[in-house]
């Protein structure tokens, strides 16, 4: 993109105006994210044919999965809470070798599993068992 160049330099007096401006401007956009910034972890995780590389602990809340395929087959991701039949979230699409999704879910303290849907996936040990923790620790809610 090229950028204009204006011949003329504008004015000294408005020029001292517009810094003042601008950094108020800045000032107010840094608190505004500061305030709004929502509770949003992103998790890298890496699927192989036999196996998940992801962390075995999260903290409650708002994560974004970075899923990346380093296997030779295509693989899903599918998020189940520990003894239950039913996926909390999955990708809607496998993800190809050497591709990557991301998945985003809200995670409540508990114990879960992560694992590939696709075949006999899971039991190659495309699974690994996650463990959420409750996002403030009980010691700072309880008294003495
Ligand atoms: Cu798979």
């Amino acid at each position: 993109m090229p950028r204009t160049h204006t011949p003329r330099r504008p004015p000294a007096g408005l020029h001292a105006l517009a810094i003042p401006v601008m950094v108020a401007l800045a000032l107010v956009a840094g608190a505004t994210i500061g305030k709004a910034a929502p509770l949003l972890e992103k998790v890298a995780i890496v699927l192989y044919d036999d196996r998940i590389e992801m962390p075995d602990t999260l903290t409650a809340g708002t994560a974004t999965l970075m899923v990346t395929n380093k296997g030779k087959a295509p693989h899903g991701l599918a998020v189940r809470a520990a003894g239950d039949s039913t996926d909390v979230k999955q990708l809607d699409a496998q993800v190809k070798p050497g591709g990557s999704a991301t998945l985003e879910l809200a995670l409540q303290p508990g114990r879960y599993e992560v694992y590939c849907p696709v075949g006999d996936h899971k039991q190659a040990g495309v699974a690994h068992r996650l463990t959420v923790m409750p996002a403030r620790p009980p010691t700072e809610s309880g008294g003495r």
